[in-house]
């Protein structure tokens, strides 16, 4: 584009601005979202903001005419791709709040399942919120998991799944961790999209979080279940 017909971020109301994040990450323009959140930063905006109102709200409609048919893979790679670039500008300012040290967090995708997006967010909320994060990344099949458990002793350990398809795989994790005596000895969270409460507990997780500040609150609270038995026993 030329510079006459180029669009100026910065002469955008915040209004706009956000607007034009939705498209900009609709369209897969990894740079523009980049800019529009350093402007967004500089206006005082606070991170947490910038990330749910315009990166997630942008990758909520992108889902939409994912499903509609609307748009295809390669298209949603690309906005996939200018999340990230935005949340990577995010991560040191959300991880940076000098909380204290509340505990340790094996976190993965399942097995079958590429999605990352949802669990990196809810890695870098933790981290902000005094965890020591431990990421497996996508793809993790159970063997995974227990070598990762056993290595780095967290006190929860986290699922995500995007698909219907996977998300069953959390039981086999759950199922296998009773099978081998060492189910109770972690606080288990699983997320994503397609899942709800009902379903945490049929798979036999300690709790369902929606999102990735449930998932911080939910786990500060279950670690402050786990240190007031440990004073107590
Ligand atoms: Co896929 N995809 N995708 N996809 N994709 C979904 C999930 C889908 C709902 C789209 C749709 O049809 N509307 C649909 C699933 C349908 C279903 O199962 N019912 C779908 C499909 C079908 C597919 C493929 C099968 C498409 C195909 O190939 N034909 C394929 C599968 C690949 C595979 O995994 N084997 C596929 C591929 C892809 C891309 C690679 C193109 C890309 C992923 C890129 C990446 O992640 N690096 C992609 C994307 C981007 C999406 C959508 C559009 C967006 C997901 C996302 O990043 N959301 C998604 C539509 C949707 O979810 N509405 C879709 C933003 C993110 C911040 O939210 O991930 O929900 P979310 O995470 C939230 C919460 O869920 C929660 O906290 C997060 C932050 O607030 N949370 C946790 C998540 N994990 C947690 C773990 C925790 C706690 C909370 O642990 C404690």
């Amino acid at each position: 584009m030329s510079d006459e017909g180029e669009l100026d971020l910065n002469s955008l109301n915040d209004e706009e601005l956000v607007q034009q994040v939705h498209d900009d990450l609709y369209d897969g323009l990894k740079e523009e979202v980049e800019a529009a959140v350093h402007i967004l930063l500089g206006r005082g905006w606070a991170p947490y903001r910038v990330l749910t109102e315009a990166l997630v709200e942008g990758m909520r409609i992108v889902g939409v005419d994912f499903r509609d048919g609307i748009l295809f893979v390669p298209e949603v790679l690309l906005a996939a791709n200018s999340m990230k670039a935005g949340m990577f500008i995010l991560r040191p300012l959300l991880i940076a709040t000098g909380a204290p040290r509340q505990g340790k967090m094996v976190i993965g995708t399942v097995k079958g399942d590429i999605h990352d997006i949802g669990k990196n967010l809810v890695g870098m909320m933790m981290e902000g919120a005094g965890f020591e994060v431990i990421d497996l990344g996508i793809n993790n099949p159970v063997e995974k998991y227990l070598a990762a458990i056993e290595e780095h002793k967290p006190d929860i350990l986290g699922m995500s799944a995007l698909l219907t398809t996977t998300m069953p795989y959390m039981k086999v994790v759950i199922d296998t961790m009773k099978e081998k005596g060492m189910r109770d000895d972690y606080i288990v969270l699983v997320g994503g999209a397609p899942l709800n409460e009902e379903f945490a507990k049929a798979v036999g997780a300690d709790a369902y979080c929606r999102d990735a500040a449930v998932a911080v609150e939910t786990a500060k609270s279950y670690m402050a279940r786990k240190h007031n038995q440990m004073a107590a026993g």
